[in-house]
């Protein structure tokens, strides 16, 4: 019976599989008028990540660095007005930036390449503020260029701020400025090789007014320069969580919905995978934005990540009075938990000083920060552990379960599914991590964890989505058995990897 099981469920995931690959699922769903709620749901279920969309999800954790202008005046909101001479780095050395990411495990880091005040890192030809006309290199420095080799050396992706806002340009606010931008961002999209990340702040000063960006043609211009690159904030592809203090939401959805009109529908169909000429930049702000309830009213659906931005210190510029407010470790780890394990990309800023050099209090907090993420999910104590789905024991343990593509399927016709690991021996833990497998659709809505005690399961903790990831700390304990349900699912759940970790307990206590 369990080999007819075990063979049963291996036919199921290579049918999952085969089905995936020949039939391709798409990161839109178009509603119809007729379209019954279950519809939705079914279509949502079936929504995945654009192949560039994916391959940024699983980079987890990536650098910002905040550098310019603002290094130098010590301000957060540059006027524009500023001399090009101020900018004056003593010994700036991207090498160390790169190797500091590198080692703090971080896979892409983004350079504010040009921020509100307007000032180009780059020897920009359409305009007269950039390094150029500073004294750094005689005016023959890029700041742009020893960034991108700087990353490469070290293999890490790279991603470019460019701020649609800018307080310097004479014709900002008319339509010149979207050539000028067009060809700012044509200048880094061409001569800086592969960039993988295009930011496009969303916030502009109240001076600002209505000025219009022709967010359309930058798409496409980027589509066209960098198809790999994902549009990041004010973009298609990636969503600011809606907050910069490094917490994101415990329900976390990536399928949301998109105001599409009946015209928009045509052009889907006519365009097949790309949803960039009908969506509008805005923020999706609030606690529930992707439920069923939300999803009901919508036009149509889109894949669209969250990405959760903080500085590690109170400002995203370099201040020598901030040099006390560093963020502490346990902050750190309590915001990794909190946005890698909440299903979104921590985007963590790390801003170089007026040397154009990370301060050593910054990196070694960095560092340590990641040395003890690193020891915590090194040891993942359900790796040997055996399965049992829906009570039947498998002949798989979870190592040859997850792992190199392959993944969990819950039998279509289940109401509730559950998937116990029977661990080699009692281990202590106080974490837990679980994986959906987003290239199916994200669909889990609601779960709990039990741990085997005494003669019965008691509740370890429970949580609503996951998505790409979810990590859930709970006070330490010391068991053999756990299993997850799943009470509530769009359509069937997947798992793709499941674990057990110990975190130690100085950091379980701090919660915000
Ligand atoms: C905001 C900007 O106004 C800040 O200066 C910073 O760049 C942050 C990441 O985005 O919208």
């Amino acid at each position: 019976m369990k080999t007819v099981f075990f063979q049963l469920m291996v036919f199921s995931l290579v049918c999952a599989m085969h089905a995936s690959a020949s039939d391709p699922k798409k990161n839109y769903a178009v509603i119809k008028p007729t379209d019954s709620k279950a519809d939705i749901v079914r279509k949502a279920a079936n929504v995945v990540p654009s192949p560039r969309q994916y391959a940024w999800q699983k980079m987890e954790f990536t650098a910002f660095v905040h550098f310019g202008m603002d290094t130098f005046t010590e301000s957060q909101l540059g006027t524009g007005k500023e001399s090009p001479k101020l900018f004056l780095p003593t010994d700036f050395d991207c090498d160390q930036w790169a190797r500091t990411f590198k080692e703090a495990g971080m896979k892409l880091a983004i350079l504010t390449a040009k921020h509100h005040d307007g000032f180009c890192l780059w020897p920009s030809k359409y305009t007269k503020h950039s390094v150029e006309y500073s004294r750094w290199k005689n005016g023959k420095g890029d700041v742009v260029r020893e960034f991108v080799e700087a990353c490469r050396k070290y293999g890490l992706k790279i991603g470019l701020y460019l701020s649609p806002w800018d307080r310097n340009s004479s014709s900002y606010g008319t339509s010149a400025y979207n050539r000028y931008f067009m060809n700012q961002l044509t200048e880094l999209l061409t001569n800086y090789g592969a960039i993988d990340e295009v930011w496009f702040d969303g916030y502009k000063g109240p001076e600002a007014g209505n000025a219009d960006y022709d967010w359309h043609s930058y798409y496409r211009l980027i589509r066209e320069l960098q198809p790999d690159a994902v549009i990041a904030i004010s973009g298609p592809d990636v969503r600011w969580v809606g907050t910069e203090s490094g917490y994101g939401r415990d329900t976390e959805w990536n399928v949301l919905p998109i105001d599409l009109t009946t015209l928009d529908e045509q052009e889907l169909k006519r365009e097949k995978d790309l949803i960039d000429d009908v969506f509008v930049p805005r923020n999706y702000m609030g606690e529930d934005i992707g439920s069923k309830e939300k999803l009901n009213d919508a036009k149509g659906l889109f894949w669209y990540p969250a990405e959760t931005d903080v500085s590690i210190r109170p400002g995203w510029f370099y201040a020598a009075s901030q040099d006390t407010a560093v963020k502490s470790v346990s902050e750190l780890i309590d915001i990794y938990f909190s946005s890698v394990g909440k299903n979104s990309v921590l985007l963590l800023n790390v801003p170089p000083d007026k040397r154009g050099l990370i301060t050593d209090y910054d990196r070694d907090t960095l560092l340590t920060f990641h040395k003890i993420i690193d020891s915590i999910f090194n040891r993942n104590f359900a790796r040997d552990a055996k399965v049992k789905i829906d009570n039947r024991l498998n002949e798989v343990t979870a190592s040859s379960l997850f792992g190199s593509g392959k993944y969990w399927l819950a039998d279509e016709h289940a109401d509730t599914s559950s998937i116990e690991f029977l661990l080699p021996g009692e281990e202590s833990f106080d974490v837990a991590m679980l994986q959906e497998n987003i290239q199916i659709g994200q669909r889990i809505e609601q779960f709990h964890i039990d741990y085997w005690v005494g003669h019965s399961w008691q509740v370890l903790t429970k949580g609503t989505t996951v998505g790409y990831k979810r990590l859930l700390r709970f006070a330490p304990i010391r068991t053999n058995r756990i299993r997850i349900v799943i009470e509530k699912s769009r359509l069937n759940p997947t798992l793709s990897d499941f674990g057990l970790f110990n975190l130690p307990e100085e950091y379980l206590g701090f919660h915000k």
